[in-house]
């Protein structure tokens, strides 16, 4: 009896050694993060395990919780479609899902598919190297865990790396300052405060007039203007309910079947096939409508500068009868790149933010920041802004940042931070020469953001998970891609992007060019989502072309 005792109280000092070694690890608890585990392990029936630094599931909506956080991808697209039951037992509660409402859905898909014992949370990976005699990948943690396994996924994501700019001064400011893509998870409460917000990108176009609402006062810091179309965002009706349960499967297949994954058609029509006053009417009915589809108005927008001329000004001739300060709407509507050569964002209320009185915009490419005071923040000119709390809505570095972050190292220890010192090189998006077995879901050189995202991963999740079940099938140990592979396919990747205006803003997170010192190189595929997905298709169906199976 007491020997059983000792042994229970010593089983409960020593911990359960948990399982190190696996089949396929995952990093990242996102949408990219479930579906891979899903189908690894229900159907593969393979020995998977996800890392995840957040404690919850996830992914992006884990840490981006900022004031107005919601996705600009309609509610009804923004899922997995794997499944019909889930697809059809899941009722979103507005036309774009906010934050939270993400991070419930996919709270749901992980209990559903009863994913969470598979997955380690609060798990951050600090380093991933291949090592060559074993054919495994061993995956440190920040806690000192270090694990295995034949197969190493990135599901990371594309924006989950915060860039907080190196502005001199922030250590010594007396205030609060906060990133939105590092939002404390119990808020930050702006009532009585003077808020800077720096950043008018799609983050801080949503988050400005929210914040505004509570604080004393809010500065918006434009360095470059942007365009915005109203999203309209609304309470789904039973009828539009009625008609997803209706339409859901036609809907799917356009999701599949256009360039950007969206539940909508691109209008084939070009700018000039219309009359001015029926294209004035067209961007009326696309304005009041609200959402990305403004972009689908016509086929050639972001293939011909004319034509988006004219939706940059109908976009710029709104600015300024929303905006009643007639300096401050030339000051917003004074936008340097072509409409959609960034990322378009889509709002609630940003312009009529500036119609009230605690609101000020400060245009800070003609004055630039200096620094960051105790209290404050000074420009160039000298001028002094005081303010408690600084909000960065100043992006992330995009799609390589998350990666490099994970200290990968392939054969004979090659960083995969030198092997992409002049800008990301792979294949597909998909696998890095050098790096065998490694897959990274939406990786720099796929369509990732610049299609509907979770149509983009429920591809590359697909794609990755046949290719596995056919090496096992085959008995095959490594796949590896080719130095002559990713050169075509960088070539192909720069030849889809030239053929828009995309490159054309010049300082625009696709190319690498908010992150100072990063290289500046076109990272997403801009060939459409629909010709990738053949593309990727065909090139399995040819035996894996552009890989090498041993
Ligand atoms: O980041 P951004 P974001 N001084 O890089 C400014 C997705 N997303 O978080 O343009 C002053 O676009 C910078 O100025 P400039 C979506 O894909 C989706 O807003 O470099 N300003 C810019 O204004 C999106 O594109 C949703 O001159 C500085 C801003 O900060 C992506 O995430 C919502 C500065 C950064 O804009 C990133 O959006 C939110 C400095 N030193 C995000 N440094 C939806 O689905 C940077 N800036 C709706």
């Amino acid at each position: 009896m007491a020997t059983a005792k000792a042994a229970k109280k010593g089983a409960r000092r020593a911990p359960a050694r948990k399982q190190q070694a696996f089949d396929a690890i995952i990093v990242g608890a996102g949408f990219s993060g479930l579906y891979q585990l899903h189908c690894l392990r229900d159907r593969l029936d393979l020995s998977a395990v996800v890392l995840e630094a957040g404690d919850g599931v996830g992914g992006t909506w884990y840490w981006n919780l900022y004031p107005g956080a919601r996705c600009d991808s309609e509610s009804h697209s923004y899922c997995f479609t794997f499944d019909d039951k889930l697809l059809s037992e899941w009722q979103w509660s507005e036309r774009y899902p906010g934050h939270a409402e993400v991070r419930r859905y996919l709270d749901h898909v992980a209990d559903r598919f009863d994913l969470k014992r598979s997955i380690r949370f609060g798990t951050r990976v600090t380093g991933a190297t291949y090592d060559e005699a074993a054919n495994r990948w061993q995956v440190t943690t920040e806690g000192g865990d270090k694990l295995t396994a034949k197969f190493l996924i990135t599901a990371v994501g594309c924006l989950s790396t915060a860039n907080v700019p190196a502005i001199p001064g922030l250590h010594s400011f007396k205030g609060r300052w906060v990133h939105t893509g590092q939002w404390p998870h119990e808020g930050v409460d702006f009532t009585g405060k003077r808020v800077g917000q720096i950043g008018t990108g799609s983050t801080g176009i949503q988050s400005a007039p929210v914040i505004a609402e509570t604080a004393k006062h809010l500065t918006v810091f434009q360095r470059t203007a942007n365009y915005s179309v109203p999203a309209r965002n609304a309470p789904l009706t039973p009828e539009f309910r009625h008609y997803l349960r209706e339409n859901y499967p036609e809907l799917v297949r356009i999701m599949r079947k256009t360039p950007n994954g969206h539940p909508f058609v691109i209008e084939r029509r070009l700018v000039a096939d219309v009359t001015p006053v029926e294209r004035q009417a067209i961007y009326e009915a696309a304005w009041e409508k609200g959402g990305l589809q403004f972009r689908a108005t016509f086929h050639d927008l972001l293939l011909d500068k004319a034509a988006n001329d004219t939706a940059a000004e109908f976009i710029k001739n709104k600015i300024r009868t929303i905006v009643k300060d007639k300096a401050t709407a030339e000051k917003l509507a004074d936008i340097d790149h072509p409409y959609a050569a960034k990322r378009p964002p889509i709002d609630t209320d940003y312009f009529e933010a500036f119609n009230r009185d605690n609101v000020t915009l400060v245009d800070v490419r003609a004055d630039p920041i200096e620094a960051i005071t105790p209290g404050g923040l000074r420009t160039r000119s000298g001028k002094e802004y005081p303010l408690d709390i600084i909000v960065f809505a100043t992006g992330f570095d995009a799609m390589t940042g998350p990666l490099l972050a994970l200290n990968i190292r392939g054969r004979e220890g090659l960083a995969l931070a030198d092997a992409w010192k002049a800008g990301p090189r792979n294949y597909l998006g998909l696998q890095v020469a050098g790096f065998p077995n490694l897959f990274t879901i939406t990786g720099p050189g796929s369509p990732s953001v610049l299609c509907n995202m979770p149509v983009a991963i429920e591809q590359h999740v697909e794609w990755i998970t046949d290719c596995i079940a056919e090496m096992r099938a085959k008995r095959l140990q490594r796949i590896e891609t080719t130095d002559a592979a990713m050169d075509g396919w960088v070539q192909e990747v720069n030849r889809a992007a030239n053929a828009t205006l995309l490159p054309q803003a010049h300082h625009s997170w696709y190319l690498g060019a908010n992150v100072p010192g990063k290289p500046r190189v076109f990272m997403p595929y801009a060939g459409g989502m629909a010709r990738y997905r053949d593309l990727c298709a065909g090139i399995a169906a040819r035996g894996y072309e552009g890989f090498v199976l041993s």
